[in-house]
């Protein structure tokens, strides 16, 4: 029975991983920080599972890192998945963001070395560390892939890059199998709300559930949104007499580009990146880039509104201090060399998530 590390096992990531290793009958080791709420609801599933187990550590404490990799010191592969992961927040908590998604990749390596640690390490790469820069192709479209240079636009991006650099460093000095997946952005039921995507579906669900709700329109407010043509920010409803309002979404930039993908496909690349006989890095992506204006287009046309225009503000809020303005990865590499392709489509994708949030 194989031996697997996740650091950041209760992420949206880690806990995809988990179900694909748990699957493979592998033994997987979780870390999880100490948290005075509950931050296990993604691993709900696998906490009665044998071969699934949770240790308590946090990767920008050194001492915690040397505590798992010594207790599991014949671990076969370590993920690290554990990071302050959202753009925004790291233009508010750069120092944090620092420890967490560059200082502490660093910890793990470290660690490993110290303790004579011979497992297989994947870093947690993003796309996001390419930033504003990009390729062209014989037919004039950008794209992203392993050789475009660096260009990182937010001190999330730039720990990341700190972070890539030390596991190129670390299997060459010291000859470790250490690999990083410059991931593009991925979604899915799991993702947290506070990325755009499961933003616009939750939204979208819970838009889709009141407006379905049986409530009655009132008399001469027959219009499903005449309420709001009075609020810029509100719908309004009324139930018995009583005002339902429901606020509108509230978003930043509506015109950058995603490459996006379907989480799930992802982490199948991850594993697969540590069986190849040798460590390199490689780009997953679907090679499709798509406006977060097109990601609305579809969720709000999958619940039948044609125009949504009516129901979305745009926000300085949530506009960055620096923007990524397109992201489109090439994937070439990984399909010729791990086999990987991506399974679901944008429409599938979107689609799938707007399912779940509605149930
Ligand atoms: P996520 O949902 O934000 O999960 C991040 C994980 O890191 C959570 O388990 C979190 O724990 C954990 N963590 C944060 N600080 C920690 C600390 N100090 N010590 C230990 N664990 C800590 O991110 P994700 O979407 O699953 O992404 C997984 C990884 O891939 C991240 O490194 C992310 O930066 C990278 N990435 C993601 C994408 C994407 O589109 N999803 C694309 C490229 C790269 P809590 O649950 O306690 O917060
Ligand atoms: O933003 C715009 C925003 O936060 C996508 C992380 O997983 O993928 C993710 O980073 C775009 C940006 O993802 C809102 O300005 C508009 O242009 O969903 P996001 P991200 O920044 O691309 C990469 C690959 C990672 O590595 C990261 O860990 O959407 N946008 N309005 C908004 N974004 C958010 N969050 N909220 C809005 O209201």
């Amino acid at each position: 029975m194989k031996k697997a590390i996740i650091f950041g096992v209760t992420g949206q990531d880690g806990s995809h991983l988990s179900d694909l290793l748990v699957k493979k009958n592998y033994k997987v080791i979780g870390v999880t920080r100490r948290c005075s709420t509950d931050n296990t609801s993604r691993l709900k599933h696998l906490l009665k599972d044998s071969r699934f187990h949770l240790f308590e550590g946090d990767i920008t404490d050194p001492h915690s890192v040397l505590n798992v990799l010594s207790e599991h010191a014949n671990v076969d592969e370590v993920y690290n998945l554990a990071a302050q992961s959202h753009v925004a927040v790291s233009f508010k908590q750069p120092a944090l963001t620092w420890d967490i998604t560059g200082k502490g990749c660093l910890n793990i390596l470290q660690s490993m070395v110290d303790l004579k640690v011979n497992a297989r390490f994947y870093q947690a790469s993003s796309s996001e560390m390419f930033g504003k820069n990009y390729d062209v192709d014989r037919s004039q479209n950008k794209f992203q892939n392993e050789d475009t240079k660096f260009m990182p636009q937010s001190p999330y991006a730039i720990a990341k890059c700190a972070a890539h650099h030390l596991t190129r460093l670390f299997r060459e000095a010291y000859g470790m199998h250490a690999s990083a997946g410059i991931l593009f952005n991925h979604e899915g039921e799991r993702r947290g709300e506070a990325f755009v995507t499961r933003k616009i579906t939750k939204w979208v669900g819970e838009y889709n559930k009141w407006k379905e709700s049986g409530v009655k329109y009132i008399k001469g407010l027959h219009n499903d949104f005449e309420g709001f043509i009075e609020d810029p920010d509100l719908l309004y409803r009324v139930n018995h007499g009583k005002i339902i309002i429901f606020p509108k979404l509230r978003l930043g930039n509506l015109e950058a580009f995603r490459d996006w993908g379907y989480a799930g496909d992802y982490v199948e690349a991850m594993w697969m990146m540590l069986q190849q006989d040798s460590p390199e890095d490689y780009v997953i992506c679907t090679g499709e880039t798509y406006t977060i204006r097109e990601f609305l287009d579809v969720a709000f046309n999958h619940v039948g509104v044609k125009d949504w225009s009516g129901l979305v503000v745009q926000d300085p809020e949530f506009y960055r201090p620096a923007e990524v303005d397109y992201l489109r990865g090439c994937n070439l590499k990984a399909k010729e060399k791990l086999g990987w392709t991506p399974k679901h489509s944008f429409a599938a994708l979107v689609e799938l998530m707007v399912e779940a949030d509605s149930k």
